[in-house]
Protein backbone atom coordinates (compact mmCIF):
# COMPACT_ATOMS: atom_id res chain seq x y z
CA UNK A 1 0.00 0.00 0.00
CA UNK A 2 1.33 3.16 -0.82
CA UNK A 3 2.25 5.90 1.58
CA UNK A 4 3.80 8.75 1.40
CA UNK A 5 4.46 11.94 3.41
CA UNK A 6 2.96 15.17 2.87
CA UNK A 7 4.01 18.78 4.69
CA UNK A 8 1.79 17.69 7.47
CA UNK A 9 2.73 15.95 10.40
CA UNK A 10 -0.03 13.36 9.27
CA UNK A 11 0.65 10.16 7.17
CA UNK A 12 -1.65 9.98 4.25
CA UNK A 13 -2.06 7.50 1.92
CA UNK A 14 -2.30 7.47 -1.50
CA UNK A 15 -4.57 6.02 -4.47
CA UNK A 16 -5.20 6.46 -7.93
CA UNK A 17 -8.84 5.78 -6.72
CA UNK A 18 -10.71 6.02 -3.34
CA UNK A 19 -14.58 4.06 -3.41
CA UNK A 20 -16.47 5.05 -0.28
CA UNK A 21 -18.61 1.75 -0.09
CA UNK A 22 -18.79 -1.59 -0.34
CA UNK A 23 -22.07 -2.66 -0.61
CA UNK A 24 -23.19 -4.41 -4.63
CA UNK A 25 -21.56 -1.22 -6.40
CA UNK A 26 -18.52 -0.46 -4.38
CA UNK A 27 -17.04 -4.03 -4.76
CA UNK A 28 -17.99 -3.79 -8.02
CA UNK A 29 -15.84 -0.58 -8.81
CA UNK A 30 -13.20 -2.15 -6.80
CA UNK A 31 -13.14 -5.44 -9.37
CA UNK A 32 -13.17 -3.02 -12.35
CA UNK A 33 -10.79 -0.57 -11.30
CA UNK A 34 -8.07 -2.61 -10.18
CA UNK A 35 -8.71 -4.83 -13.24
CA UNK A 36 -7.85 -1.45 -15.33
CA UNK A 37 -4.63 -1.27 -13.53
CA UNK A 38 -5.52 1.45 -10.92
CA UNK A 39 -3.91 1.58 -7.14
CA UNK A 40 -7.63 1.19 -5.45
CA UNK A 41 -9.45 1.17 -2.18
CA UNK A 42 -12.05 1.45 -0.56
CA UNK A 43 -14.18 2.52 2.91
CA UNK A 44 -16.73 0.89 4.03
CA UNK A 45 -19.09 2.11 7.63
CA UNK A 46 -20.09 -1.30 8.69
CA UNK A 47 -17.59 -4.05 9.67
CA UNK A 48 -18.19 -6.32 6.61
CA UNK A 49 -19.09 -6.42 2.97
CA UNK A 50 -22.74 -5.63 1.73
CA UNK A 51 -24.01 -2.73 1.90
CA UNK A 52 -28.05 -2.66 2.20
CA UNK A 53 -27.53 -6.86 2.61
CA UNK A 54 -25.50 -5.78 5.76
CA UNK A 55 -27.64 -3.84 7.11
CA UNK A 56 -31.45 -5.40 6.00
CA UNK A 57 -31.50 -8.30 8.37
CA UNK A 58 -35.07 -7.99 8.91
CA UNK A 59 -37.21 -11.25 9.01
CA UNK A 60 -38.46 -11.87 5.34
CA UNK A 61 -36.17 -9.35 3.69
CA UNK A 62 -35.52 -10.38 0.14
CA UNK A 63 -34.78 -9.69 -3.60
CA UNK A 64 -37.49 -8.26 -5.93
CA UNK A 65 -35.51 -8.95 -8.85
CA UNK A 66 -35.14 -12.51 -9.63
CA UNK A 67 -31.57 -13.97 -8.12
CA UNK A 68 -30.21 -15.21 -11.68
CA UNK A 69 -30.65 -10.70 -12.83
CA UNK A 70 -28.90 -9.32 -9.65
CA UNK A 71 -26.16 -10.92 -9.99
CA UNK A 72 -22.64 -9.05 -11.09
CA UNK A 73 -21.81 -10.57 -15.11
CA UNK A 74 -18.22 -9.92 -15.16
CA UNK A 75 -16.85 -13.40 -14.57
CA UNK A 76 -17.89 -16.36 -16.40
CA UNK A 77 -16.22 -18.16 -13.85
CA UNK A 78 -18.65 -16.31 -11.25
CA UNK A 79 -22.09 -17.45 -13.04
CA UNK A 80 -21.07 -21.26 -13.11
CA UNK A 81 -20.00 -21.46 -9.45
CA UNK A 82 -23.02 -19.55 -7.42
CA UNK A 83 -26.09 -21.71 -7.00
CA UNK A 84 -29.13 -19.56 -6.35
CA UNK A 85 -31.44 -21.94 -4.06
CA UNK A 86 -34.81 -19.32 -4.42
CA UNK A 87 -36.01 -17.47 -7.64
CA UNK A 88 -35.73 -14.38 -5.23
CA UNK A 89 -32.99 -15.07 -2.33
CA UNK A 90 -33.40 -14.31 0.91
CA UNK A 91 -31.11 -11.65 2.63
CA UNK A 92 -28.64 -14.37 3.86
CA UNK A 93 -28.21 -15.80 0.47
CA UNK A 94 -27.87 -12.45 -1.16
CA UNK A 95 -25.19 -11.29 2.00
CA UNK A 96 -23.52 -14.94 0.92
CA UNK A 97 -22.87 -14.14 -2.26
CA UNK A 98 -21.47 -10.90 -1.35
CA UNK A 99 -18.99 -12.30 0.44
CA UNK A 100 -18.13 -14.83 -2.08
CA UNK A 101 -17.22 -12.33 -4.46
CA UNK A 102 -15.33 -10.62 -2.10
CA UNK A 103 -13.31 -13.56 -1.05
CA UNK A 104 -13.32 -15.27 -4.92
CA UNK A 105 -11.57 -11.64 -6.02
CA UNK A 106 -9.71 -11.02 -2.92
CA UNK A 107 -10.93 -7.59 -2.98
CA UNK A 108 -10.92 -7.40 1.33
CA UNK A 109 -7.41 -6.54 1.10
CA UNK A 110 -8.47 -3.25 -0.63
CA UNK A 111 -11.05 -1.92 2.12
CA UNK A 112 -11.14 -0.38 5.20
CA UNK A 113 -14.18 -1.41 6.98
CA UNK A 114 -15.98 0.05 10.32
CA UNK A 115 -14.42 3.20 8.42
CA UNK A 116 -16.99 6.12 7.54
CA UNK A 117 -15.66 8.97 5.55
CA UNK A 118 -16.44 12.28 7.14
CA UNK A 119 -14.75 14.72 4.37
CA UNK A 120 -13.51 14.79 0.85
CA UNK A 121 -11.93 17.71 -0.63
CA UNK A 122 -10.58 18.03 -3.70
CA UNK A 123 -7.48 19.95 -3.94
CA UNK A 124 -6.84 22.31 -7.05
CA UNK A 125 -3.24 22.88 -6.19
CA UNK A 126 -2.26 18.96 -7.20
CA UNK A 127 -5.83 17.87 -8.73
CA UNK A 128 -6.59 15.32 -5.60
CA UNK A 129 -9.28 14.34 -3.79
CA UNK A 130 -8.00 14.81 0.02
CA UNK A 131 -10.54 12.36 2.20
CA UNK A 132 -10.51 12.10 6.33
CA UNK A 133 -12.35 9.35 8.04
CA UNK A 134 -13.88 9.56 10.83
CA UNK A 135 -11.13 8.44 12.74
CA UNK A 136 -9.06 10.72 10.94
CA UNK A 137 -6.88 9.10 8.67
CA UNK A 138 -6.25 11.17 5.89
CA UNK A 139 -6.64 9.50 2.05
CA UNK A 140 -5.44 11.53 -1.16
CA UNK A 141 -6.63 9.91 -4.11
CA UNK A 142 -7.18 11.23 -7.87
CA UNK A 143 -10.95 9.84 -8.42
CA UNK A 144 -12.92 9.96 -5.80
CA UNK A 145 -15.79 7.36 -6.35
CA UNK A 146 -18.67 7.16 -4.21
CA UNK A 147 -21.04 4.23 -3.90
CA UNK A 148 -23.01 4.95 -0.81
CA UNK A 149 -26.19 3.49 -1.90
CA UNK A 150 -29.66 5.16 -2.50
CA UNK A 151 -31.48 3.32 0.21
CA UNK A 152 -28.51 3.28 3.30
CA UNK A 153 -30.05 6.09 5.54
CA UNK A 154 -32.74 4.79 7.75
CA UNK A 155 -35.22 7.18 8.58
CA UNK A 156 -37.15 6.93 11.92
CA UNK A 157 -40.70 8.85 12.25
CA UNK A 158 -40.91 12.13 13.56
CA UNK A 159 -42.67 11.05 16.32
CA UNK A 160 -42.63 12.00 19.61
CA UNK A 161 -41.88 9.76 22.51
CA UNK A 162 -39.86 7.00 21.52
CA UNK A 163 -37.63 7.78 24.37
CA UNK A 164 -40.55 7.05 26.82
CA UNK A 165 -41.46 3.39 25.24
CA UNK A 166 -40.25 0.38 27.50
CA UNK A 167 -40.32 -2.41 25.05
CA UNK A 168 -38.25 -3.16 21.99
CA UNK A 169 -37.63 -0.72 19.28
CA UNK A 170 -35.70 -1.41 15.55
CA UNK A 171 -35.71 0.16 12.38
CA UNK A 172 -35.83 -2.66 9.18
CA UNK A 173 -32.80 -0.97 7.64
CA UNK A 174 -30.54 -1.21 10.73
CA UNK A 175 -31.74 -4.90 12.29
CA UNK A 176 -29.94 -6.14 14.85
CA UNK A 177 -27.08 -9.13 13.83
CA UNK A 178 -27.91 -10.87 17.17
CA UNK A 179 -31.98 -11.40 15.61
CA UNK A 180 -34.37 -10.69 17.56
CA UNK A 181 -37.52 -13.05 19.11
CA UNK A 182 -41.05 -11.91 18.25
CA UNK A 183 -41.97 -15.11 18.60
CA UNK A 184 -45.14 -14.58 21.13
CA UNK A 185 -45.12 -10.72 21.41
CA UNK A 186 -47.02 -7.59 20.74
CA UNK A 187 -45.54 -6.46 18.13
CA UNK A 188 -46.62 -2.93 16.20
CA UNK A 189 -45.01 -1.82 12.83
CA UNK A 190 -45.05 1.28 11.49
CA UNK A 191 -44.91 1.48 7.39
CA UNK A 192 -45.94 -0.94 4.89
CA UNK A 193 -44.00 -0.45 1.83
CA UNK A 194 -41.18 -2.78 0.60
CA UNK A 195 -39.95 -3.60 3.79
CA UNK A 196 -42.68 -3.48 6.04
CA UNK A 197 -44.81 -6.01 3.65
CA UNK A 198 -41.64 -8.33 3.95
CA UNK A 199 -41.63 -8.07 7.98
CA UNK A 200 -45.39 -8.10 8.17
CA UNK A 201 -46.08 -11.34 5.26
CA UNK A 202 -43.14 -13.23 7.49
CA UNK A 203 -43.65 -12.56 11.00
CA UNK A 204 -48.24 -12.78 11.26
CA UNK A 205 -48.04 -16.53 12.09
CA UNK A 206 -45.24 -16.18 15.06
CA UNK A 207 -46.07 -13.24 16.84
CA UNK A 208 -48.94 -12.84 19.54
CA UNK A 209 -50.18 -9.93 18.02
CA UNK A 210 -49.73 -7.79 14.94
CA UNK A 211 -50.67 -4.52 14.30
CA UNK A 212 -50.02 -2.55 11.42
CA UNK A 213 -49.89 0.88 11.53
CA UNK A 214 -50.42 2.20 7.90
CA UNK A 215 -50.76 5.77 6.37
CA UNK A 216 -50.84 4.94 2.55
CA UNK A 217 -51.57 1.61 1.30
CA UNK A 218 -49.88 0.22 -1.55
CA UNK A 219 -50.22 -1.84 -4.31
CA UNK A 220 -48.35 -5.08 -3.98
CA UNK A 221 -48.12 -7.18 -6.45
CA UNK A 222 -47.80 -11.37 -5.78
CA UNK A 223 -43.85 -12.31 -5.94
CA UNK A 224 -44.62 -16.02 -6.76
CA UNK A 225 -41.08 -16.95 -5.10
CA UNK A 226 -40.21 -20.44 -4.52
CA UNK A 227 -37.03 -22.74 -5.22
CA UNK A 228 -34.64 -23.11 -8.21
CA UNK A 229 -34.16 -26.95 -8.76
CA UNK A 230 -30.79 -27.72 -10.83
CA UNK A 231 -32.74 -27.92 -14.18
CA UNK A 232 -33.43 -24.78 -13.53
CA UNK A 233 -30.23 -23.63 -12.51
CA UNK A 234 -28.73 -25.29 -15.47
CA UNK A 235 -30.59 -23.31 -17.79
CA UNK A 236 -30.50 -20.21 -16.35
CA UNK A 237 -26.53 -20.99 -16.69
CA UNK A 238 -26.88 -21.70 -20.03
CA UNK A 239 -28.82 -18.70 -21.40
CA UNK A 240 -27.10 -16.10 -18.69
CA UNK A 241 -26.15 -14.41 -22.27
CA UNK A 242 -29.49 -14.18 -23.20
CA UNK A 243 -30.99 -13.06 -19.86
CA UNK A 244 -28.53 -10.32 -19.51
CA UNK A 245 -29.29 -8.95 -22.97
CA UNK A 246 -33.15 -9.20 -22.06
CA UNK A 247 -32.17 -7.22 -19.43
CA UNK A 248 -29.70 -4.60 -20.93
CA UNK A 249 -32.89 -3.70 -23.65
CA UNK A 250 -35.24 -3.39 -21.06
CA UNK A 251 -36.88 -0.42 -18.86
CA UNK A 252 -35.99 -1.18 -15.70
CA UNK A 253 -33.00 -3.76 -16.19
CA UNK A 254 -35.89 -6.74 -15.05
CA UNK A 255 -36.35 -9.80 -17.56
CA UNK A 256 -39.69 -7.89 -18.00
CA UNK A 257 -40.30 -5.58 -21.19
CA UNK A 258 -43.20 -3.60 -21.33
CA UNK A 259 -45.87 -5.29 -23.64
CA UNK A 260 -45.09 -2.21 -26.97
CA UNK A 261 -49.36 -1.66 -27.37
CA UNK A 262 -50.95 1.02 -25.78
CA UNK A 263 -53.98 -0.22 -22.63
CA UNK A 264 -56.30 1.60 -24.83
CA UNK A 265 -55.79 0.11 -28.04
CA UNK A 266 -56.97 -3.17 -26.89
CA UNK A 267 -60.66 -4.55 -26.14
CA UNK A 268 -61.93 -4.94 -22.40
CA UNK A 269 -61.28 -8.36 -22.53
CA UNK A 270 -58.34 -8.58 -24.03
CA UNK A 271 -57.01 -5.52 -20.94
CA UNK A 272 -58.16 -7.98 -18.06
CA UNK A 273 -56.91 -11.00 -19.96
CA UNK A 274 -53.78 -8.86 -20.22
CA UNK A 275 -53.54 -8.13 -16.34
CA UNK A 276 -54.49 -11.69 -15.41
CA UNK A 277 -51.91 -12.73 -17.08
CA UNK A 278 -48.80 -10.61 -15.90
CA UNK A 279 -50.69 -10.86 -12.13
CA UNK A 280 -49.85 -14.73 -12.16
CA UNK A 281 -46.27 -14.19 -13.34
CA UNK A 282 -43.56 -13.48 -10.79
CA UNK A 283 -42.21 -10.71 -9.66
CA UNK A 284 -42.31 -7.50 -11.75
CA UNK A 285 -44.24 -8.43 -15.04
CA UNK A 286 -47.27 -6.29 -14.30
CA UNK A 287 -45.12 -3.59 -13.60
CA UNK A 288 -42.63 -3.63 -16.18
CA UNK A 289 -44.40 -6.04 -18.33
CA UNK A 290 -46.94 -4.63 -18.51
CA UNK A 291 -48.81 -1.95 -21.77
CA UNK A 292 -46.40 0.81 -22.47
CA UNK A 293 -48.12 3.78 -21.68
CA UNK A 294 -49.10 2.42 -17.88
CA UNK A 295 -46.40 4.92 -16.59
CA UNK A 296 -48.18 8.07 -18.61
CA UNK A 297 -51.73 7.26 -19.55
CA UNK A 298 -53.73 7.75 -16.14
CA UNK A 299 -57.10 6.19 -18.10
CA UNK A 300 -54.39 2.99 -18.84
CA UNK A 301 -53.10 3.11 -15.26
CA UNK A 302 -56.52 3.31 -13.33
CA UNK A 303 -57.16 0.19 -15.46
CA UNK A 304 -54.39 -1.35 -13.74
CA UNK A 305 -55.12 0.22 -10.38
CA UNK A 306 -59.01 -1.02 -10.67
CA UNK A 307 -57.89 -4.27 -11.45
CA UNK A 308 -55.87 -4.64 -8.56
CA UNK A 309 -57.88 -3.20 -6.20
CA UNK A 310 -60.22 -6.04 -7.33
CA UNK A 311 -57.52 -8.78 -6.57
CA UNK A 312 -57.18 -7.02 -2.74
CA UNK A 313 -61.39 -7.52 -2.19
CA UNK A 314 -61.01 -11.13 -3.38
CA UNK A 315 -58.40 -11.41 -1.11
CA UNK A 316 -59.26 -10.07 2.58
CA UNK A 317 -62.04 -10.83 3.87
CA UNK A 318 -63.40 -8.05 6.05
CA UNK A 319 -64.65 -5.33 3.71
CA UNK A 320 -63.95 -2.83 6.36
CA UNK A 321 -60.20 -4.02 6.32
CA UNK A 322 -59.92 -4.33 2.36
CA UNK A 323 -61.12 -0.83 1.81
CA UNK A 324 -58.83 0.73 4.13
CA UNK A 325 -55.67 -1.63 2.33
CA UNK A 326 -57.03 0.07 -1.02
CA UNK A 327 -54.70 2.33 -2.73
CA UNK A 328 -55.86 5.50 -4.78
CA UNK A 329 -52.45 6.65 -6.21
CA UNK A 330 -51.64 5.89 -9.34
CA UNK A 331 -49.88 2.21 -9.76
CA UNK A 332 -46.24 2.55 -9.97
CA UNK A 333 -45.60 5.80 -8.28
CA UNK A 334 -44.67 4.75 -5.33
CA UNK A 335 -42.23 1.56 -5.31
CA UNK A 336 -43.93 -1.35 -5.94
CA UNK A 337 -43.95 -4.46 -3.04
CA UNK A 338 -44.03 -7.57 -3.65
CA UNK A 339 -45.61 -10.22 -1.77
CA UNK A 340 -46.23 -13.44 -0.93
CA UNK A 341 -49.28 -14.11 0.99
CA UNK A 342 -49.62 -10.59 2.48
CA UNK A 343 -53.02 -9.90 2.03
CA UNK A 344 -54.32 -13.10 3.25
CA UNK A 345 -52.32 -11.78 6.60
CA UNK A 346 -55.13 -9.87 7.67
CA UNK A 347 -57.29 -12.67 7.54
CA UNK A 348 -55.93 -13.54 10.88
CA UNK A 349 -57.60 -12.97 14.30
CA UNK A 350 -54.02 -11.77 15.60
CA UNK A 351 -53.57 -9.26 12.93
CA UNK A 352 -55.22 -5.63 13.23
CA UNK A 353 -54.76 -2.97 10.58
CA UNK A 354 -54.80 0.63 12.10
CA UNK A 355 -55.51 3.67 9.08
CA UNK A 356 -53.35 6.61 10.74
CA UNK A 357 -54.89 8.15 7.87
CA UNK A 358 -58.47 8.06 9.62
CA UNK A 359 -57.12 8.07 13.31
CA UNK A 360 -52.91 9.51 13.21
CA UNK A 361 -50.40 8.28 15.47
CA UNK A 362 -50.37 11.11 18.61
CA UNK A 363 -47.48 9.76 20.36
CA UNK A 364 -45.43 6.24 21.57
CA UNK A 365 -45.99 5.73 25.13
CA UNK A 366 -44.05 3.59 27.73
CA UNK A 367 -46.80 1.21 26.94
CA UNK A 368 -47.00 1.27 22.92
CA UNK A 369 -48.76 3.59 20.22
CA UNK A 370 -51.23 5.92 20.91
CA UNK A 371 -53.48 7.41 17.94
CA UNK A 372 -56.30 9.70 17.86
CA UNK A 373 -58.27 6.79 18.95
CA UNK A 374 -56.96 4.14 21.10
CA UNK A 375 -53.67 2.97 22.84
CA UNK A 376 -52.40 -0.37 21.79
CA UNK A 377 -50.03 -2.02 24.12
CA UNK A 378 -46.99 -3.45 22.84
CA UNK A 379 -43.83 -5.07 23.23
CA UNK A 380 -41.96 -4.54 20.13
CA UNK A 381 -41.78 -1.25 17.28
CA UNK A 382 -41.01 -2.12 14.12
CA UNK A 383 -40.08 1.18 12.05
CA UNK A 384 -40.22 0.57 8.65
CA UNK A 385 -40.51 3.84 7.65
CA UNK A 386 -37.92 3.81 4.90
CA UNK A 387 -34.68 6.19 4.23
CA UNK A 388 -33.03 9.38 3.35
CA UNK A 389 -33.12 7.90 -0.22
CA UNK A 390 -30.64 8.58 -2.78
CA UNK A 391 -28.61 11.70 -1.77
CA UNK A 392 -28.97 11.26 1.94
CA UNK A 393 -25.65 9.21 2.25
CA UNK A 394 -23.88 11.67 0.35
CA UNK A 395 -24.98 14.52 2.32
CA UNK A 396 -23.62 12.59 5.31
CA UNK A 397 -19.84 13.34 4.22
CA UNK A 398 -18.83 16.71 3.54
CA UNK A 399 -18.06 17.00 0.02
CA UNK A 400 -16.33 20.10 -1.55
CA UNK A 401 -15.24 20.63 -5.58
CA UNK A 402 -13.93 23.66 -7.19
CA UNK A 403 -13.50 27.09 -4.80
CA UNK A 404 -14.24 25.19 -1.74
CA UNK A 405 -18.26 24.48 -2.90
CA UNK A 406 -20.34 21.87 -1.03
CA UNK A 407 -22.16 19.78 -2.55
CA UNK A 408 -24.73 19.30 -0.10
CA UNK A 409 -25.28 23.33 -0.82
CA UNK A 410 -24.84 23.12 -4.36
CA UNK A 411 -28.31 20.39 -4.61
CA UNK A 412 -29.93 22.50 -1.97
CA UNK A 413 -32.60 23.34 -4.37
CA UNK A 414 -32.78 19.62 -6.22
CA UNK A 415 -29.58 17.89 -7.47
CA UNK A 416 -27.59 19.04 -10.36
CA UNK A 417 -25.65 16.40 -12.14
CA UNK A 418 -24.93 15.41 -15.55
CA UNK A 419 -25.91 11.75 -16.21
CA UNK A 420 -26.08 11.07 -12.79
CA UNK A 421 -22.77 10.10 -12.51
CA UNK A 422 -20.81 13.37 -12.43
CA UNK A 423 -21.44 17.13 -11.12
CA UNK A 424 -19.79 20.52 -12.50
CA UNK A 425 -17.66 21.82 -10.35
CA UNK A 426 -16.18 18.24 -8.69
CA UNK A 427 -13.57 16.92 -11.14
CA UNK A 428 -12.76 13.21 -11.04
CA UNK A 429 -15.66 12.75 -8.54
CA UNK A 430 -18.01 9.60 -9.63
CA UNK A 431 -21.31 9.25 -8.42
CA UNK A 432 -22.38 5.80 -8.80
CA UNK A 433 -26.63 4.97 -8.07
CA UNK A 434 -26.63 9.40 -7.38
CA UNK A 435 -29.19 11.10 -8.20
CA UNK A 436 -30.90 11.20 -11.88
CA UNK A 437 -29.10 8.07 -12.41
CA UNK A 438 -30.84 5.16 -14.12
CA UNK A 439 -29.59 3.14 -11.27
CA UNK A 440 -31.91 3.72 -8.79
CA UNK A 441 -35.33 2.91 -10.68
CA UNK A 442 -33.39 -0.15 -11.63
CA UNK A 443 -32.17 -3.66 -10.49
CA UNK A 444 -29.45 -2.35 -9.14
CA UNK A 445 -27.06 -4.39 -10.15
CA UNK A 446 -27.57 -4.16 -14.04
CA UNK A 447 -27.49 -0.38 -13.39
CA UNK A 448 -24.75 -0.45 -11.38
CA UNK A 449 -22.34 -2.35 -13.25
CA UNK A 450 -23.16 -0.27 -16.49
CA UNK A 451 -22.24 2.70 -14.00
CA UNK A 452 -19.07 1.59 -12.96
CA UNK A 453 -18.17 0.10 -16.36
CA UNK A 454 -18.90 4.02 -17.90
CA UNK A 455 -16.54 5.23 -15.09
CA UNK A 456 -13.65 2.66 -16.35
CA UNK A 457 -14.24 3.35 -20.08
CA UNK A 458 -13.95 6.96 -18.82
CA UNK A 459 -10.98 6.75 -16.67
CA UNK A 460 -9.27 4.85 -19.96
CA UNK A 461 -10.07 7.20 -22.42
CA UNK A 462 -8.28 9.94 -20.19
CA UNK A 463 -5.25 7.61 -19.87
CA UNK A 464 -4.54 6.87 -23.60
CA UNK A 465 -4.99 10.51 -24.01
CA UNK A 466 -2.80 11.75 -21.24
CA UNK A 467 -5.62 13.69 -19.07
CA UNK A 468 -5.71 13.60 -15.70
CA UNK A 469 -8.92 15.68 -14.44
CA UNK A 470 -12.65 15.18 -16.00
CA UNK A 471 -15.24 17.34 -15.53
CA UNK A 472 -18.56 17.94 -16.36
CA UNK A 473 -19.27 21.21 -17.93
CA UNK A 474 -22.49 23.43 -16.48
CA UNK A 475 -24.03 23.35 -19.62
CA UNK A 476 -24.02 19.09 -19.65
CA UNK A 477 -24.98 19.43 -16.43
CA UNK A 478 -27.70 21.98 -16.74
CA UNK A 479 -29.14 20.11 -19.99
CA UNK A 480 -29.13 16.51 -18.03
CA UNK A 481 -30.95 18.27 -15.20
CA UNK A 482 -33.47 19.76 -17.30
CA UNK A 483 -34.19 16.09 -19.66
CA UNK A 484 -34.31 14.62 -15.81
CA UNK A 485 -37.59 16.76 -14.51
CA UNK A 486 -38.63 16.49 -18.58
CA UNK A 487 -38.98 12.84 -18.40
CA UNK A 488 -40.40 12.63 -15.07
CA UNK A 489 -42.91 15.29 -15.78
CA UNK A 490 -43.95 13.09 -18.61
CA UNK A 491 -44.99 10.62 -16.15
CA UNK A 492 -47.34 9.64 -13.75
CA UNK A 493 -44.43 9.78 -11.57
CA UNK A 494 -44.84 13.40 -11.14
CA UNK A 495 -47.91 13.29 -9.33
CA UNK A 496 -48.46 14.58 -5.95
CA UNK A 497 -48.02 10.98 -4.66
CA UNK A 498 -45.08 10.95 -1.67
CA UNK A 499 -42.58 8.59 -2.33
CA UNK A 500 -38.57 8.44 -2.31
CA UNK A 501 -38.50 8.58 -6.03
CA UNK A 502 -38.50 12.49 -4.87
CA UNK A 503 -36.66 14.26 -2.32
CA UNK A 504 -39.47 16.32 -0.17
CA UNK A 505 -38.80 14.91 3.20
CA UNK A 506 -41.55 16.85 4.80
CA UNK A 507 -45.68 17.39 4.13
CA UNK A 508 -45.28 20.86 2.08
CA UNK A 509 -41.74 20.93 1.37
CA UNK A 510 -40.33 21.13 -2.42
CA UNK A 511 -39.77 18.06 -4.31
CA UNK A 512 -37.46 17.37 -6.88
CA UNK A 513 -37.45 14.48 -8.58
CA UNK A 514 -34.43 12.12 -7.68
CA UNK A 515 -34.35 9.01 -10.27
CA UNK A 516 -34.28 9.39 -13.98
CA UNK A 517 -37.62 8.04 -15.52
CA UNK A 518 -36.92 7.59 -19.04
CA UNK A 519 -35.63 3.79 -18.72
CA UNK A 520 -32.06 2.19 -18.02
CA UNK A 521 -32.27 1.03 -21.39
CA UNK A 522 -32.42 5.28 -22.70
CA UNK A 523 -30.02 6.04 -19.83
CA UNK A 524 -27.72 3.32 -21.03
CA UNK A 525 -28.20 4.63 -24.79
CA UNK A 526 -27.39 8.38 -23.32
CA UNK A 527 -24.19 7.06 -21.98
CA UNK A 528 -23.00 4.99 -24.62
CA UNK A 529 -23.16 7.65 -26.83
CA UNK A 530 -21.73 10.13 -24.76
CA UNK A 531 -18.45 8.00 -24.68
CA UNK A 532 -18.15 6.86 -28.41
CA UNK A 533 -18.81 10.92 -29.44
CA UNK A 534 -15.49 11.20 -26.45
CA UNK A 535 -17.77 12.86 -24.19
CA UNK A 536 -18.81 16.36 -25.86
CA UNK A 537 -20.61 16.81 -21.93
CA UNK A 538 -17.00 17.01 -20.09
CA UNK A 539 -14.13 19.04 -19.87
CA UNK A 540 -10.45 17.26 -19.64
CA UNK A 541 -7.68 18.25 -18.92
P1 LIG B 1 -40.44 3.11 1.81
O1 LIG B 1 -40.82 2.51 0.52
O2 LIG B 1 -39.96 4.51 1.79
O3 LIG B 1 -41.69 2.95 2.77
C1 LIG B 1 -41.74 3.59 4.02
C2 LIG B 1 -43.08 3.33 4.66
O4 LIG B 1 -43.11 3.96 5.93
C3 LIG B 1 -44.26 3.89 3.88
O5 LIG B 1 -45.35 3.04 4.03
C4 LIG B 1 -44.49 5.23 4.60
O6 LIG B 1 -45.80 5.72 4.47
C5 LIG B 1 -44.23 4.83 6.01
N1 LIG B 1 -43.91 5.96 6.87
C6 LIG B 1 -42.84 6.77 6.79
N2 LIG B 1 -42.90 7.70 7.76
C7 LIG B 1 -44.03 7.47 8.46
C8 LIG B 1 -44.65 8.08 9.56
N3 LIG B 1 -44.12 9.15 10.14
N4 LIG B 1 -45.82 7.59 10.01
C9 LIG B 1 -46.37 6.52 9.41
N5 LIG B 1 -45.83 5.88 8.36
C10 LIG B 1 -44.68 6.35 7.88
O7 LIG B 1 -39.30 2.28 2.55
P2 LIG B 1 -39.05 0.70 2.53
O8 LIG B 1 -37.95 0.42 3.48
O9 LIG B 1 -40.31 -0.05 2.67
O10 LIG B 1 -38.55 0.43 1.08
C11 LIG B 1 -37.44 1.15 0.56
C12 LIG B 1 -36.89 0.43 -0.60
O11 LIG B 1 -36.18 -0.72 -0.16
C13 LIG B 1 -37.88 -0.12 -1.56
O12 LIG B 1 -38.34 0.83 -2.44
C14 LIG B 1 -37.09 -1.20 -2.24
O13 LIG B 1 -36.27 -0.66 -3.24
C15 LIG B 1 -36.26 -1.75 -1.15
P3 LIG B 1 -46.17 6.75 3.27
O14 LIG B 1 -46.27 5.89 2.07
O15 LIG B 1 -45.02 7.73 3.19
O16 LIG B 1 -47.42 7.37 3.69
Amino acid sequence: MPVSATNTATAVEDFDALIIGAGMAGLCALYRLRQIGLSVHALETAPDVGGVWYWNRYPGARFDSESYTYCYSFSRDLLDDWNWQERFAAQPEVLAYLNHVADRFDLRRHIDFETPVVSARYRQQDGTWLVETEAGKQIRCRFLVTATGPLAVSRFPEIEGFEDFGGECYHTGRWPHRGVVLAGKRVGIIGTGASGVQVIQTIAADVDRLTVFQRTPTYCIPQRNGPLDEGEREDIRRNYGHIFARCRDSFAGFIHSFDPRSGLEVSEQERQAKFEELWQQPGFAFWFGNFIDLMMDPTVNEYACEFLRGKIMERVRDPETARKLLPDHPFGTKRVPLENGYYEVYNRDNVELVDLRETPIQRITSGGIRTTSADYPLDVIICATGFDAVTGSLAKIDIRGLGDQSLSDKWRQGPKTCLGLQVAGFPNLFTLAGPHNAASLCNAVRCTEQNVDWVADCILYMRNQGYTRVVATAEAEADWTQHVNEVAGMTLLDTMTESWFYSAKQPGQERHVLVYAGGANTFRKRCDEEARRSYPGFEFS
